[in-house]
């Protein structure tokens, strides 16, 4: 059994999407990160950096339970454990390049379009970080796209690179962007949207849960 603590956000949402893929059980323990529950002792005990998500798998590698913490890291916890979604360690070069994505949104889209959400959703307006975020997120949009004009997913099939990235392209809206300026990722973004378990992952609210 997985023990999740999550929020409903892009970072959040990469493992409502893993774990329903998986279509293995989980409980999801909600840390309201709009009120603070990410600073409480008993969270800090489990990520001692104060974010979501984070995890404990009660059935962990030694058969004692695993705390661990970062989206990527549990994405490839995850797949290794149950052999889905990345490619195996003799696969060397394949395993790499899926790493790679993964780590293009670890690095890039996730801390570039997150900026451009807080500097353009501000009630203070601050001209400079709206414009520098909001450029660069539209330049790794860009990039999404190119690759994407060869490629059906991010690399070969399916994998925890493309549950990555996606729930952070549902949000072009907040970045000013539009799926129509970048056809290669609309039709990436078409075919995962339509994936039973991406659809009920971006439908989790766990305000109205609680
Ligand atoms: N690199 C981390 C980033 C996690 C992260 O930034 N989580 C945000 C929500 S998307 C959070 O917990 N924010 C609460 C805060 O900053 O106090 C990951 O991918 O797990």
């Amino acid at each position: 059994m997985i023990d999740l603590y999550n929020w409903h956000t892009s970072n959040g949402r990469k493992l409502f999407i893993m774990l329903e893929e998986l279509d293995v059980p989980y409980r999801t323990h909600a840390i309201n990160i709009m009120k603070d529950d990410q600073f409480t002792p008993e969270f800090v005990a489990i990520n001692p950096n104060s974010k979501i998500p984070a995890m404990i798998d009660q059935d962990g590698p030694d058969g004692k339970p695993f705390t661990l913490f970062e989206s990527g890291a549990m994405l490839m916890y995850l797949a290794d454990k149950h052999g889905k979604f990345l490619p195996p360690v003799e696969d060397v070069r394949n395993r790499y390049i899926t790493i790679q994505w993964l780590m293009f949104q670890m690095g890039g889209i996730g801390p570039m379009f997150g900026q451009a959400h807080h500097f353009r959703r501000a009630s203070t307006k601050v001209e400079y970080g709206i414009e520098r975020y909001t450029k660069e997120t539209r330049r790794l949009w860009g990039v999404l796209d190119a690759h994407l004009a060869d490629n059906a997913y991010m690399h070969i099939d399916y994998s925890i690179a493309d549950m990555a990235i996606f729930p952070w392209t549902a949000r072009y809206e907040w970045q000013g962007v539009s799926l129509d300026d970048f056809p290669n990722v609309k039709r990436w973004y078409r075919a995962l949207e339509s994936r039973p378990a991406v659809a009920k992952a971006m439908g989790v609210n766990l305000a109205e849960a609680a």
